[in-house]
């Protein structure tokens, strides 16, 4: 049956993107940014069209990607976290808090937000993908929103 197919290029080229990036747990989180700006720069976002936001922590995210895109001024943008369990719940209320504040703000302005916010058990976990054994999420996050941006102009007819 004949069809139409949306698919989004990976052409990042013009793009704003801003990235909002937790301070907490930096050691990760430093790493998740180089892979991020990494992914923009190889799919052709320029220096200049990336601006990034540090926060405290990963709880500070939804917030500050609200900001972001109520601005206007970006075509997407990138969250950047680790939450690591400890031994209290308190690693269940920010990485919760982080994932459906975020996602709110993604479906409320329509801007796509990529979630590369890591939820792990382990510190190990973490080292993992954040540029160890299991890739860098930060790029992936970047690969993400440059495809969002395409399939979503598509949608929209722009
Ligand atoms: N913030 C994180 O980004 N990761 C964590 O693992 C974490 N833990 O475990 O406490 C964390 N807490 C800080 C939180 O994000 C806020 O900055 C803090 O509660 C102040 O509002």
């Amino acid at each position: 049956m004949p069809h139409l197919e949306i698919e989004g290029a990976l052409q990042g080229e013009g793009l704003r993107v801003a990235i909002a990036v937790a301070r907490f747990n930096s050691f990760i989180t430093d790493r998740l940014l180089a892979g991020a700006l990494d992914g923009l720069r190889r799919h052709g976002v320029a220096e200049d069209d990336v601006t990034v936001v540090r926060v405290p922590g990963s709880w500070e995210l939804p917030v500050t990607v609200k900001a972001l895109a109520e601005s206007s001024k970006y075509d997407a943008i990138i969250s950047l976290g680790a939450v690591i369990r400890g031994d209290t719940p308190h690693f269940d209320y920010v990485a919760g808090e982080a994932a459906k504040g975020v996602g709110q703000v993604m479906v409320s302005t329509g801007v796509p937000v990529a979630f590369g916010v890591l939820t792990t058990n382990t510190l190990e976990q973490a080292i993992d993908r954040a540029g160890a054994k299991s890739g860098n999420k930060g790029f992936d996050a970047a690969t993400t929103v440059i495809e969002m941006v395409s399939v979503l102009r598509q949608i929209r007819g722009k």
